[in-house]
């Protein structure tokens, strides 16, 4: 069986439990503890020596990091449901949404990056929370929300009505920035397509409030 680290809050964690459920694929959980650094913990670092969440080990043992390349090979490895159009021109879309969101917003808001703003600047968590966390997902959100007028390619989903890497990506972010209390009236499409996928059953499978390590 497939063996998932995985932390309830992370985003890329959730990225992986919705391709996992989407596919239908079972797998063992293995809880990694973002707030007890147990992720720098010698025993996870033999298995994903970056020290990052999620990470995805098969029955030969080969272990599989970075969330975007694990929903590929997934997609590739077990093709149906799919997670990727077959289309070239559709995959580059669906490719630079995921990237909108998993390049130029998720590193800009990571744990280890809020961190260091108050260690090593000493931020206040209130500037922190209430001014870096919401302006960079501002900025991301702007550029997807022009991106995916300007495209128009949108349907219930990212790409028309298929649910895709790109929706997958999406979902995590949004409920990040719920969770940081952005506003987000501004972006009328993105916040549509993302009550869509909150309906889907792989997508509240994988909620992070459903996890065991919820707290
Ligand atoms: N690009 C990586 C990012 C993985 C990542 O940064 N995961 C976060 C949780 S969402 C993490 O482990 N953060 C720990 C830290 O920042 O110290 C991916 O997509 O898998």
């Amino acid at each position: 069986m497939l063996q998932l680290y995985t932390f309830f809050r992370s985003s890329t964690s959730f990225r992986l439990r919705i391709a996992l459920a989407w596919k239908g694929l079972p797998y063992e959980a293995h809880y990694v503890s973002l707030p007890k650094m147990q992720h720098r913990d010698a025993g996870y670092l033999e298995v994903n020596p970056q020290g990052l969440v999620p990470s995805l080990v098969d029955e030969a043992g080969q272990v599989f990091t970075q969330s975007m390349a694990m929903i590929e090979y997934l997609d590739e490895r077990y093709p149906a449901p799919a997670l990727m159009p077959a289309d070239i021109e559709q995959k580059w879309y669906v490719r630079a949404v995921s990237q909108i969101i998993g390049c130029e917003m998720h590193p800009l808001n990571n744990v280890r990056v809020l961190k260091y703003l108050k260690s090593a600047y000493g931020l206040e968590d209130a500037k922190v929370n209430g001014d870096w966390y919401p302006h960079w997902i501002a900025e991301g959100l702007t550029g997807l929300e022009q991106f995916l007028v300007s495209e128009d390619r949108s349907g219930r989903f990212c790409l028309g009505d298929q649910f895709t890497m790109a929706d997958v990506c999406l979902v995590p972010q949004i409920q990040n920035a719920k969770r940081f209390n952005c506003d987000l009236s501004a972006y009328p499409r993105t916040m549509a397509i993302y009550e869509q996928c909150a309906s889907l059953d792989a997508v509240k499978a994988a909620d992070p409030a459903g996890q065991a390590d919820a707290f």
